[in-house]
């Protein structure tokens, strides 16, 4: 039979920490944005609350550094919101169960955040929490016992909250000091437990997001691009200190891989295309792994008035700190055009001119598995480095049926199709090195904070109320890719 992927080929899962953990308020874990954040659907939003200078409570729509809090308010947790992140799946508790799940399906790679929070409760304390690096050094080992690689994201969306309430986040560059000095701490405390490590979860969201859905005022351009000129700095100054602590250390950057199409055939929809590709993917891959602004950064930042502060000794920063591995998420590809069109793709986080040709998942993403091959090959192509796909996956509802199996045969054809789309690219020349299922276990959802969005290949009792056993259960999605892992062959992903 014939191999479909190359031997020492990474399979694994993935979740991150303020999505999983839960356990928000233990051992000295400071606050971070989703903890301040509510639940939302589809069509409703997820709301940031905090109290007003009077002491009134109060909440905004959205999440993140965009939810703008009044003058003077600060951020707080109120009694009559329920907030998803605070238990999420206890992972935080039940991470030998968890583990031991992901060994028995085969894993050889398992990607998971650490809570800088956990490590510095408030971004610039003094000391880090000893509590906090004991419990992912529990973590690591209880990985290393099955032979499963660590993959870590350091920073996935949860920069600690008082750096944002005090400092006003990323747009203060005092934080990219703050981020060193805490990589600098986790690479020496786990330097022979942890070789692979992301500096930054889909940084390109900043500016992917600011106005996909709608016209912004130009200081959030300011602050975007800011933003990203600290993080660029923050990613290569901490990967230029790992390799000083271990030479073997491997670095990825993390780029949400949105895989953008032309509209029409329309000459300017090409255009279009092409600048959207700059915008929302090139722009932040370029610095990651060219170690330099592109060409076309000028005509961004002029196009919105973006005047970059960028000091002495920056670029050259940014040339000494390039990555070695690039990573993504893929879920969607999206159209866009220069016409007027009244068919529209309305989701959540996904926007743009409906394609003909696809279908669509119940959130709104255009499931596409064509478009994770044409990513991998139009970035290999690019830049020439080898490739993970460190997130992928059908966020769905499942049903559990009376004897308690999920039978998730829509989520098995959703991975069958793009692990085939893999192993096109792979033929076709891509140095792709891992791939990680998204939300392996379900977890709590990033953009609507609902439960029932569930990814997992594993089942979690758990619903959007917070009711729940949190037991764990097998979908008939985990038996499948157990078989793909353990013969790596054509015919496991055929039938
Ligand atoms: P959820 C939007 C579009 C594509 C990927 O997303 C995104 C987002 C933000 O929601 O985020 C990544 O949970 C992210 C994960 C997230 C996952 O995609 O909204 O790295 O934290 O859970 C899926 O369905």
């Amino acid at each position: 039979m014939t191999k479909v992927f190359p031997d020492g080929f990474l399979w694994g899962g993935a979740i991150a920490a303020n999505q999983a953990e839960g356990a928000y308020n233990e051992d000295g874990r400071g606050l971070v944005q989703t903890d301040v954040t509510t639940g939302g659907t589809v069509d409703s939003p997820r709301y940031t609350t905090f109290i007003d200078k009077d002491g009134k409570p109060g909440k905004v729509g959205g999440m993140g550094h965009t939810a703008k809090i009044p003058e003077g308010a600060k951020f707080a947790v109120l009694d009559d919101y329920y907030y998803p992140n605070h238990k999420a799946v206890d992972f935080y508790h039940r991470y030998k169960e968890d583990i031991k799940l992901f060994a028995e399906m085969g894993y050889s790679v398992f990607r998971l955040s650490i809570s800088w929070a956990r490590i510095f409760p408030n971004g610039y304390d003094e000391k880090p929490n000893q509590a906090g690096l004991d419990f992912y050094r529990s973590v690591f080992e209880e990985c290393r016992k099955y032979n499963i690689e660590p993959l870590v994201s350091i920073w996935h969306f949860d920069t600690p909250l008082t750096l944002e309430q005090e400092l006003g986040c990323w747009a203060n560059r005092k934080l990219v000091d703050y981020y060193v000095r805490y990589c600098q701490v986790i690479f020496e405390e786990y330097k022979d437990l942890v070789k692979y490590w992301l500096t930054f979860n889909e940084i390109n969201n900043t500016i992917m997001f600011l106005d996909m859905f709608g016209e912004v005022p130009q200081e959030a351009y300011q602050e975007a691009y800011q933003t990203l000129h600290h993080q660029f700095l923050a990613s290569a100054k901490a990967i230029k200190i790992g390799r000083q602590i271990n030479p073997n250390f491997q670095f990825g950057n993390m780029i949400c891989g949105i895989t953008f199409y032309p509209g029409t055939c329309d000459p300017a929809d090409v255009l279009l295309n092409e600048h959207k590709w700059q915008q929302n993917i090139f722009y932040c891959s370029d610095v990651q792994a060219k170690g330099r602004y592109g060409s076309y950064a000028k005509r961004l930042w002029d196009e919105h008035g973006v005047v970059l502060d960028i000091e002495d000794g920056d670029l050259e920063a940014l040339r000494e700190g390039t990555i070695d591995i690039y990573t993504f998420s893929y879920y969607m590809t999206n159209n866009v055009t220069t016409h007027d069109s009244d068919d529209l793709v309305a989701g959540n986080f996904s926007a743009g001119v409906r394609n003909p040709y696809l279908t669509y998942s119940d959130w709104g993403w255009a499931l596409d598995p064509t478009g994770l091959q044409y990513f991998l090959e139009k970035i290999y192509d690019r830049y020439e480095l080898p490739m993970m796909v460190v997130e992928n996956g059908l966020g769905a509802f499942d049903t559990v049926e009376e004897d308690g199996s999920i039978h998730d045969d829509y989520r098995i054809d959703y991975h069958r199709q793009h692990i085939k789309a893999m192993a096109q690219a792979i033929a076709n020349g891509v140095d792709l090195i891992a791939y990680t299922t998204w939300g392996c276990i379900d977890i709590v959802s990033a953009g609507t904070g609902e439960m029932r969005k569930r990814y997992g290949f594993i089942y979690v009792d758990m619903d959007d109320q917070g009711q729940g056993t949190l037991e764990r259960r097998p979908k008939d999605s985990f038996y499948w890719y157990q078989k793909v892992l353990a013969s790596n062959e054509q015919s496991a992903l055929e039938e």
